[in-house]
């Protein structure tokens, strides 16, 4: 190796020597000073420590005996609602409710009273007409209408026109009418079919003979004659009215 390339690492080794913090000033004196060129210098001191490395993988739990067990943690989040409970107890039996037919601002006697009434005032109906069948009653106001206009009268009075529907009560409707009367029954939805006017078939017919024949341009509804028979007749023409009421 020639002094020249050597130059610099022995420099170097002097530089070093000259800040290590544990050299004293005394021996700065005795090193520094001297560079013998030609012949090897003497080892320089150690160099400081160098930085703290990596920090390493977690070791092994120790053998020593273990620690006292740490406060509980943090409370945790609210958890998922359960299933539904089980059905409660059956509760106190409630208040007496209202009743729609019942006007509870009347006093029990007081409604046995005004019902007591209303049957007498009924009987008294019924014999001055002497005219209900079973629970039924016809009524006429004497007048002679279209079939339009008696059936709007009678849902008028909340009874509908009227409809024999046996034997007993045609005689009623003859016992109350003196003149030809309007029923209700009618075939002009399907011709030849004689329904109520809820468009029910009928199940009891007292045509007079040869009836109904729909004659002329068609006759669709039907009269009540003075002998009881029923004759078709058209719906235009004007008859007595007469209605029924449920009692
Ligand atoms: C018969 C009836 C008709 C009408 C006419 C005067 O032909 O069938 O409906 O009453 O008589
Ligand atoms: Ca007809
Ligand atoms: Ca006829």
């Amino acid at each position: 190796m020639s002094l020249f390339s050597s130059l610099p690492l022995l420099l170097l080794s002097v530089v070093a020597a000259c800040y290590s913090e544990t050299v004293t000033s005394e021996d700065i004196q005795k090193t520094c000073p001297v560079i013998a060129c030609g012949t090897p210098g003497i080892n320089g001191f150690p160099g400081k420590d160098g930085r703290d490395g990596t920090k390493g993988e977690k070791g092994e739990p120790g053998q020593g005996l273990r620690g006292l067990q740490g406060p509980p943690g943090k409370v945790g989040p609210a958890g998922n609602s359960g299933p539904p409970g089980l059905p409660g107890a059956k509760g106190q039996k409630g208040d007496p409710g209202k009743s729609r037919d019942c006007d509870c601002s009347l006093a029990a006697s007081e409604r046995e009273a005004l019902r007591l009434e209303l049957d007498r005032i009924n009987k008294w109906l019924t014999f001055s007409l002497g005219k209900k069948v079973g629970q039924k009653i016809f009524l006429t106001n004497g007048e002679k209408m279209t079939f339009d206009r008696v059936k709007a009268l009678c849902a008028q009075f909340q009874g509908s026109m009227a409809i024999p529907r046996n034997a007993e009560e045609n005689r009623a409707i003859q016992n109350l009418v003196k003149e030809e009367a309007l029923l209700g029954i009618t075939d002009e939805k399907t011709e030849g079919q004689f329904v109520d006017l809820t468009g029910s078939r009928l199940t009891y017919m007292n045509w007079n003979n040869g009836e109904p024949n729909d004659a002329g341009s068609g006759e669709d509804c039907v009269v009540f004659l003075t002998n009881g028979k029923w004759n078709d007749i058209p719906c235009s023409s004007s008859f007595l009215a007469v209605c029924e009421f449920s009692v």
